[in-house]
C-alpha cells in the first residue's frame, strides 16, 4: 500500500515537472533555442516591470506587457525605469527582431538590441504562462513560468498574411482583431487587398467615386463598405505598434471592375462578366474592333457581385487610366510608412500579352516615383521587374523562375499551402478548394526554400498566407479558415526548417488551441490533433 501511495507521488511530481519544463509550454512559434532549467518565477503582488531604454515603443511594449498580465492576474504591475522583477532591456535601437528571454526565480530579463525583438520576447513569455492568461477575465491561482532560457530569431524577414477585404468588406476592429492575433505569432506584414472586380475599399481623395461607387457593394449584394484615409492611418498605427507592416494593394490591369463602374471614361468596354471563357474572348475581340472602328461609347460598367474572375481589364493605350494610378498611388503611399505597394498584377486573362507587360512596367515606374517598392502576383515576373521589387508566388512556378532570373526576391503563397481560403477537407461549411484541400498538416509541411525548382533561401524574402473572401462574411468564417492553419505558416515562416517537427507542434498547437479558447476564437478542431 505503502509502496502504491508513494509511486503515486513520484508519478504526480513527475508529471508537475514535465509540465513545468519550459520546453514543453507550447510556444508558438517554436523558437529556435530553448534551455530549461530547475525551478520556476512566479507572479505575485509584489511583481513589477522595468525598463531599460528608450522610446516610444518601449512603453507601449512595457503597456501591454502589463496589461495582460493585470487582466488574468489582477495584480497592479507597476511599470518603471527604476528596479522591477520583469526587465525589459532594449540594448541600441536597431531593426533586430531577435531577443533573448531569460526566466530565473526572481527575476525575467528580455533583452534585444530592437524594440520588435522585445515585443517578441513578450509573446514568448506570455506564452509560457497556465493558458488561462489569455483568458479575459481574472482568475485564481498560481501564475507561475518554468526557469529556463530561451535565444531566438527568425528565419525569414517577411511573416505575413492577407485580408481581402474587398470581396467582402471589413471594418477597422475587425482588421484590428486581426492584427491582435497575427501579433502573438510573430507575424511581421499585414498586406490590405483593398480592391478588387466587386469593391474598391480605401478613399482616393481625387477620386472620389472610386468608394461612392466602387464600395457600394460586394460579393452576394451586401453593402460593402470603405476605409476613409483616416481609418487607414488608424489601422496603420495599431499595426506598427504591434511591429506589423501594412503592404496596401491595388490589384491592376485585371479585378477592376470596381474601378470601371465607378469612372466610366475609364472603362474600354472589355469587361464582360457573364459567360465561359470563349464567350468573354470573341466579346474582348468584338469589343476591340468597335474600338478601333469608331470613337466608341465608354460608359460605366455594371458594379459585379459574383465570383469570377479574370474578365475586367483597365484600358493600358489610354492616358487617364495612368492619371488614375498616379494619383492613387500618391495618395496612398502618402499614408503608408512601409516599404511596399502591391501592385496586383494576376488574372488578367483578357488584357492582351503586349498590352500587359507595357501597363506593368509603367505602373513599376510610376510606385518606384512615389518611393515605394512593387510587390505583384507571380505574373508580373513575365515583364521586365525593376531591381529590388517581389514576385508572389501563387501558383506558377515558371514565375517564381522568371523572378529569380531576373534576380529578384519571391514572396512565397503557393495556393496548394498557403491558401487561407482553401477547405480543410470536402466537409468544410465555407471556402473554396481549386487549389487544394489543406489540413493542418498538409500547410505545416513544407519548405519554402524547397518547394519550387531552382527558388532557394537566398531567393526567399519571406512566407504570406492569403484570406479571399469570396465565402467568409463574418468573424466566425474568417477564424474558422484561418486558425489553426496561420499558426502553422506562422512557423514555417519563422523557424529554421530542421528546427520543425509535426509531433512537436502537434502537441504545442493543442495548448495554443487553449488559449483561442479562453477568447472564443472560433478555429478548425482538425481531427489530426488531440485537442
Ligand atoms: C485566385 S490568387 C485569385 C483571387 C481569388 C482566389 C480564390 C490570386 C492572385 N487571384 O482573385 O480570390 O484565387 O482562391
Amino acid at each position: 500500500k505503502l509502496a502504491f501511495a508513494m509511486s503515486i507521488v513520484l508519478l504526480a511530481t513527475a508529471c508537475q515537472n514535465q509540465k513545468e519544463s519550459l520546453d514543453a509550454v507550447g510556444i508558438m512559434p517554436l523558437p529556435a533555442s530553448v534551455v530549461p532549467a530547475s525551478g520556476s518565477f512566479q507572479v505575485n503582488e509584489s511583481t513589477s516591470i522595468q525598463i531599460s531604454g528608450d522610446g516610444e515603443e518601449l512603453s507601449f511594449i512595457s503597456d501591454y506587457l502589463a496589461q495582460k498580465l493585470r487582466n488574468a492576474t489582477g495584480f497592479a504591475i507597476p511599470v518603471s525605469g527604476d528596479a522591477g522583477s520583469i526587465v525589459l532591456d532594449l540594448r541600441s535601437n536597431s531593426e533586430d527582431e531577435s531577443y533573448e528571454l531569460e526566466i530565473g526565480e526572481e527575476k525575467i530579463v528580455i533583452s534585444s538590441n530592437g524594440a520588435s525583438g522585445i515585443f517578441y520576447g513578450v509573446q514568448t513569455l506570455l506564452q509560457a504562462f497556465p493558458a488561462e492568461l489569455f483568458s479575459p477575465n481574472p482568475s485564481n491561482q498560481t501564475w507561475e513560468v518554468p526557469a529556463g532560457k530561451i535565444v531566438d530569431k527568425p528565419e525569414y524577414a517577411y511573416r505575413g498574411s492577407m485580408l481581402d477585404v474587398s470581396r467582402h468588406f471589413m471594418g477597422v476592429e475587425e482588421v484590428k482583431h486581426y492584427i491582435d492575433l497575427m501579433a502573438e505569432l510573430k507575424l511581421n506584414y499585414l498586406h490590405l487587398h483593398l480592391t478588387d472586380d466587386q469593391g474598391w475599399r480605401i478613399e482616393i481623395k481625387s477620386w472620389p467615386k472610386l468608394t461612392e461607387i466602387g464600395g457600394s457593394t460586394q460579393v452576394g449584394g451586401g453593402e460593402g463598405g470603405y476605409y476613409t484615409q483616416e481609418d487607414y492611418v488608424n489601422i496603420v498605427k495599431y499595426a506598427s505598434q504591434r511591429f506589423i507592416t501594412i503592404v496596401p494593394e491595388v490589384d491592376m490591369p485585371g479585378h477592376t471592375n470596381a474601378i470601371l463602374a465607378s469612372y466610366g471614361e475609364l472603362n474600354s468596354g472589355i469587361n464582360l462578366p457573364d459567360g465561359d471563357t470563349e464567350t468573354v474572348t470573341k466579346s474582348v475581340e468584338k469589343a476591340e474592333e468597335a474600338l478601333k472602328k469608331s470613337n466608341i461609347i465608354r460608359e460605366p460598367a455594371e458594379l459585379y457581385t459574383g465570383i469570377e474572375v479574370g474578365f475586367s481589364t483597365l484600358d493600358t493605350d489610354l492616358e487617364l487610366t495612368y492619371q488614375l494610378i498616379d494619383d492613387v498611388v500618391r495618395e496612398l503611399s502618402a499614408i503608408t510608412p512601409g516599404p511596399y505597394f502591391h501592385i496586383g498584377g494576376d488574372e488578367s486573362h483578357v488584357t492582351k500579352k503586349d498590352d500587359y507587360i507595357y501597363f506593368i512596367e509603367r505602373v513599376q515606374e510610376i510606385v518606384k516615383s512615389h518611393g515605394k517598392t512593387s510587390i505583384g502576383w507571380d505574373e508580373i515576373a513575365t515583364t521586365t521587374l525593376l531591381p529590388g521589387n517581389v514576385a508572389q508566388f501563387w501558383a506558377m512556378a515558371d514565375n517564381a523562375k522568371l523572378a529569380q532570373e531576373q534576380g529578384n526576391q519571391v514572396l512565397m503563397s503557393p495556393a496548394k499551402k498557403a491558401y487561407l481560403d482553401m477547405q480543410y477537407d470536402s466537409t468544410t461549411r465555407i471556402g473554396l478548394h481549386w487549389a487544394a484541400y489543406i489540413e493542418l498538416d498538409s500547410a505545416y509541411l513544407w519548405d519554402p526554400a524547397n518547394y519550387t525548382e531552382g527558388i532557394s533561401k537566398k531567393d526567399i524574402l519571406g512566407v504570406e498566407a492569403p484570406l479571399w473572401t469570396e465565402t467568409v462574411v463574418t468573424r466566425d468564417d474568417l477564424e474558422y479558415l484561418v486558425f489553426p492553419r496561420l499558426a502553422a505558416i506562422a512557423e514555417v515562416a519563422w523557424t529554421p526548417m530542421e528546427k520543425r517537427n509535426w509531433e512537436s507542434f502537434k502537441k504545442r498547437i493543442a495548448i495554443q488551441g487553449k488559449r483561442w479558447e479562453l477568447r472564443d476564437i472560433n478555429f478548425y478542431k482538425s481531427p489530426k490533433v488531440d485537442w
